[in-house]
């Protein structure tokens, strides 16, 4: 009797301690802008906490929208440009922030149904094989940011 006691408990903590902080991978913040012009593109945010290992976003889909795309906004000469990123190293246990002005994503065509449920799900695909599902809110036009942390 005791001894399965002090078993629970150590396998209890072994699941307390494989939850602390840098040991899983995940999504937070996840937002859609829409574009206050149908044919431009909305941009996306989140942020990705790095879990016990590094890996790299390597690919982000959606069911409801035409297009999407990871970028990067870089200043040259005093001119914002964009250019697509093939992947987003996300090292372990660290935070990457997509946000206005840094890494962000670039999405096309983002459907009716989505846009009434204010929600966009979508999937992140992680170079170790990783999927992770994560319903971002979908901000419209003139709506406020959210707060930034
Ligand atoms: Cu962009």
């Amino acid at each position: 009797m005791n001894k399965i006691a002090i078993m629970l408990v150590a396998s209890i903590s072994f699941l307390l301690a494989s939850c602390g902080q840098g040991d899983i991978l995940y999504a937070d913040k996840a937002v859609v802008n829409l574009s206050p012009v149908a044919a431009h593109p909305s941009a996306g945010y989140m942020n990705l906490h790095g879990g016990p290992v590094d890996v790299a976003l390597v690919g982000i889909t959606s069911d409801d929208v035409l297009r999407m795309e990871m970028h990067e906004t870089s200043e040259k000469d005093g001119m914002a440009s964009m250019n697509k990123l093939k992947e987003i190293p996300v090292p372990a246990g660290d935070t990457v922030k997509l946000e206005p002005g840094g890494k962000h994503l670039m999405i096309w065509g983002v459907g009716a149904g989505s846009k009434k449920r204010g929600l966009l799900k979508m999937t992140l695909i992680f170079s170790n094989d990783e999927r992770i599902e994560i319903d971002a809110v979908i901000k419209n036009p003139g709506e406020a940011a959210p707060a930034a942390e």
